[in-house]
């Protein structure tokens, strides 16, 4: 019975090294077995031997060494040493170990140490005579002897001596479970002495062998324990003439031999780009992809890092192998020769690309010389080859208001300061000149002199000549003195030959802004007491309101920081009362409040007559405005004054104060998504030469509405991988969707498509595009594409995740009010918005920003269609894409006008945005920039969002930057029901 087992193991062992033997036989000028005819890498593995041959076995009991009376078996009456264990073995010529005496319930245990990881297809032990034990344990280490696991019992009592069943089982689910084996009838009384298990035999996966990590798992071992026990027969000793192992070398498929390393160990002579004892990893550098187990199909082996020769070192990011869909995941690491990214491709910053050169030649990239005021520049290859091939670069982004190819000159409106050496920071100055005194912004390059006009004088024009005299004219601020008194009731205690700042420039503050003006100063000393000027009828009054220089149209945050109140509201009655005005309002709504004094909805508020007088400010009856102001002096009522912000009220300011003033206090997220009246004209510059989305994008009113109000209408969810026509597999692997709506006439058969698109090309909408004066054009819109048919093409049968889905119908009627809803909410919501913002992507993650796109579109339709009495379908499911940004509190950086003015922030700006433009793709690279801009955002950390036309700064959460969730959604989860 064992000796049948015995024989099965072999022919198993034979069926798996055959395929190698047989073409050693034919291919006997090509002797490496892990690489095949056509020099591609294939599985290979060392020869099955019997590892236990000639090795030493530690045995705890040996009988002969010192001989005694019992050792003297009939047979061999000489020693029985250890050796004998593992010596040739001839069947007519028996050599026996034997152990000393045993008494009853001593055990002996055989151990055999391979030195490294083998995988073993059977273990066999040969008794000699009669003394077999009535038990005996089958074990293996995986740690060099550490802990032991049983591979086999055998026992005449299998419940008592090893707690085991003889009945067990294996299945699937317990593959690495040990058996004990009832040996009642067959271990003492059988003639053939030899015990042979074999290690797969009988485990279901034996045939999947290269599939299951559980048998690979089960026959590997580095020793192996046999333990003899006879606990209750009072015996003399054991005796056993052989101690096999059947095995191979355990190298997972990338080797064929073990050799012995530099200590004199057996380990595998690793091929396939691997390395380890047991070939167990990828060799240094080869970390392209995760190392793999050989299998039959495929030597999974182990591939350079691409690092156009620029390093020699690299790493494997999990991340960055799924995206490429399981082809690349190596990030060169320590690029040298000037050079940076994943695979060095590129050159760091301070460096240029010499187009002349190849990438991986180490004078591909070359110093940029700029003076020391940018770090960056771009190659050029006329001027290099005009040069003499000596210099080829040219500066972008000079910094320190410095212009040129090497930065050495000056911008406009600077001047050089010669004292200074040209790489100092500081080299160029702001020429300053005056607003009023100057007849020009630019300046001498010299000299830094200002144009000044007639009567004035200074470097920045700020005074006046002698025998001039200042005047409130900006066409002659400075004229003959005449001797005329005059008041001037603001510059008093200052020197009447220089000039107050006039300019008003708005300023955000946030925590990204360092520019500042002079006008923060004089608010706060003008408004902290309101109406402190008394009237005085001697002033003259010309001279009064043209000091009304506060009066602004314009909002920012720290006015509506420093004022008590801020309100739309409707003048509606006006009353005059000797030196005061009085206007009664209706309040539309209150922004700000700050001690709560506006309690009715009508409300009066206070001006002097003096600034009404000067029109300042100016409010109209039966006109809206909105109203910034303080409260008047015993701070119970509302006053305007010349420092209150009075602007006539336009629809799109409601958003604009909220988002501008309420979000910046973090009481509203997400952000609401910011409507027009009506939708402008596109850009032209974001039309040009792309591609037209929107097959029929004319005449979509009169094709949008149902022809007969009595018709039923069936409404279809549609979907499909994004540029299924390009990129299909690859982006329905990552489940970036399109989604549209579909729809059915019932008595016409008639059928037509909306969807939401982008209006120019996909990417527009992502980033803007930055020019070469270093200003954006954001090609952000989106519009809604109606036309005639469903193209099933399109929609159904391209890849299994494409969708035509019955979701609803409703009648023609109700469908026409909701297709009036469609054209309107169309032309009132324009920015295309790829991205949805989150604070962290678990389930109580606050949304800052929300996506707008073809998926926003389809999930507003349907429940617009719900409302406007469409029956939905119970039952129906969809699934939404979402491309998810994580990111600590957005901050708000305000628009782009008030952004250019802080130099810093303005430089960061460019440097992001012109970093996503250069990887902006034609379209055959689509794909390879989506996972270059996926790595940039987890390189870079930070992100400038654009919503609404003004600008956030998303600090990015370090785990997890991005992500692209797929959500299944019930339909009856979108419907809102109010
Ligand atoms: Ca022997």
């Amino acid at each position: 019975m064992f000796f049948i087992k015995f024989l099965f193991s072999f022919v198993f062992i034979c069926s798996l090294c055959s395929a190698n033997r047989w073409y050693r036989m034919f291919n006997s000028n090509y002797d490496d077995p892990c690489i095949d005819r056509h020099k591609r890498f294939q599985r290979c593995i060392p020869d099955f031997i019997n590892a236990a041959y000639q090795k030493p076995i530690y045995v705890s009991s040996t009988c002969g060494n010192s001989p005694k009376e019992f050792c003297n078996l009939s047979q061999l009456n000489q020693n029985h040493p250890n050796d004998y264990l593992t010596d040739i073995n001839n069947p007519n010529n028996l050599t026996c170990w034997q152990s000393d005496l045993i008494k009853q319930g001593e055990n002996v245990s055989l151990i055999l140490s391979l030195k490294k990881k083998f995988e073993l297809t059977y273990i066999s032990l040969q008794f000699c005579s009669q003394s077999k034990p009535d038990s005996m344990g089958i074990y293996k280490s995986m740690d060099m002897g550490l802990t032991w696991i049983p591979l086999q019992y055998y026992s005449n009592n299998c419940e008592d001596i090893f707690n085991k069943s003889s009945q067990g089982i294996i299945t699937r689910s317990n593959e690495q479970e040990a058996l004990c084996i009832d040996t009642k009838s067959q271990l003492s009384s059988m003639s053939e002495s030899r015990i042979a298990f074999s290690t797969l035999e009988g485990r279901p996966s034996a045939y999947e062998f290269d599939s299951s990590p559980v048998l690979q798992d089960w026959v590997t071992a580095t020793d192996i324990k046999i333990v003899l026990l006879s606990p209750h027969i009072d015996m003399n000793s054991y005796s056993v003439a052989d101690f096999a192992v059947g095995g191979r070398c355990k190298c997972n498929g990338h080797a064929s031999k073990c050799i012995p390393n530099s200590d004199g160990r057996s380990v595998c002579d690793c091929k396939h780009n691997t390395a380890g004892d047991e070939c167990e990893r990828c060799k240094d550098f080869h970390y392209d992809r995760p190392w793999a187990r050989a299998t039959q199909r495929d030597a999974n082996e182990c591939v350079v890092c691409n690092c156009n020769k620029h390093s020699t070192k690299c790493r494997f990011n999990l991340e960055l192998y799924k995206i490429s869909g399981h082809k690349s995941g190596g990030v060169c690491l320590d690029c040298q020769h000037n050079t940076a990214g994943r695979s060095c491709h590129y050159c760091r910053e301070g460096f240029t690309r010499d187009l002349t050169q190849s990438m991986t030649s180490i004078n591909a990239c070359r110093a940029c010389n700029c003076n020391n005021h940018s770090r960056q520049c771009r190659f050029n290859k006329e001027l290099y080859l005009l040069s003499g091939r000596k210099s080829g670069g040219i500066c972008i982004q000079c910094k320190h208001n410095t212009v040129g190819r090497y930065c050495s000159y000056c911008k406009e409106t600077f001047y050089r300061d010669p004292n200074l050496p040209i790489t100092h920071p500081e080299i160029c100055k702001a020429c300053n000149c005056h607003p009023v005194g100057s007849r020009g912004k630019v300046c001498n390059q010299t000299s830094g002199q200002c144009p000044c006009k007639d009567g004035v004088s200074g470097l920045r024009c700020d005074r006046c000549l002698k025998g001039y005299q200042q005047t409130k004219s900006p066409i002659a601020p400075c004229i003959k003195k005449l001797k005329l008194q005059s008041y001037n009731i603001y510059n008093e205690n200052d020197n009447t030959n220089s000039y107050h700042e006039q300019d008003d420039e708005d300023v955000y503050t946030s925590t990204m802004t360092t520019t500042t003006t002079t006008t923060t100063a004089l608010i706060t000393t003008t408004t902290n007491q309101p109406g402190i000027t008394e009237y005085n009828p001697s002033i003259d009054m010309g001279q009064y309101c043209g000091a009304c220089r506060y009066y602004s149209r314009r909002l920012h945050v720290k006015k509506y920081c420093k004022r008590d109140y801020t309100i739309h509201a409707r003048v509606t009655n006006r009353h005059d009362a000797g030196q005061w005005v009085s206007y009664l309002l209706t309040i539309v709504r209150v922004y700000k409040d700050r001690l709560n004094r506006i309690q009715e909805s009508e409300q009066w508020v206070w001006v002097s007559r003096k600034d009404v007088q000067c029109s300042c400010p100016r409010l109209k009856l039966d006109k809206q405005y909105l109203l910034m102001g303080f409260y008047d002096q015993m701070q119970t009522s509302l006053s305007l004054d010349r420092t209150s912000v009075v602007i006539e009220w336009r629809p799109r300011m409601e958003q604009l104060v909220v988002l501008s003033f309420v979000v910046v206090y973090g009481t509203e997220w997400p952000v609401p998504y910011e409507r027009v009246t009506s939708r402008p004209t596109n850009n032209p510059y974001c039309q040009a030469g792309l591609i037209s989305f929107c097959p029929n994008g004319k005449g979509e009113d009169a094709m949008i509405y149902a022809q007969d109000e009595t018709d039923t209408i069936e409404i279809f969810a549609l979907k499909k991988p994004v540029w299924s026509f390009k990129f299909g597999d690859l982006m329905a692997k990552f489940k970036v969707m399109h989604d549209g709506l579909g729809f059915r006439s019932q008595k016409t058969g008639r059928n037509w498509t909306m969807e939401w698109y982008e209006l120019d090309q996909l990417f527009n909408c992502t980033f803007p595009h930055v020019l070469k004066n270093d200003t954006f054009i954001w090609c952000d819109q989106g519009a809604l594409c109606v036309y005639e048919g469903i193209v099933d093409s399109m929609w159904n049968g391209s890849s299994d995740l494409s969708m035509l889905k019955k979701v609803a119908q409703m009648n023609g009627k109700d469908y026409n009010t909701w297709a009036t809803w469609a054209v309107s909410d169309n032309n009132t919501g324009i920015y295309y918005e790829t991205w949805t913002v989150y604070s962290d992507p678990g389930p109580n993650a606050t949304m800052y920003f929300d996506s707008y796109d073809c998926a926003s579109f389809v999930i507003r339709g349907l429940n617009e269609l719900y409302h406007y009495g469409a029956q939905i379908l119970p039952n129906v499911h969809l699934n939404y894409t979402r491309l998810n940004i994580y990111s600590y509190e957005p901050v708000l950086l305000g628009t782009y006008d008030q952004i250019v003015h802080n130099q810093t922030l303005h430089n960061d700006f460019i440097d992001f945005y012109r970093e996503f433009d250069s990887k902006k793709p034609n379209t055959e690279e689509w794909f390879k920039a989506f996972v270059e801009i996926y790595e940039t955002f987890y390189l870079s950390k930070r992100f400038y969002f654009y919503y609404n036309n003004v600008y956030w700064y998303l600090k990015l959460k370090d785990t997890t930057p991005l992500k692209i969730s797929f959500d299944e959604v019930p339909i009856s989860s979108i419907l809102k029901l109010n």
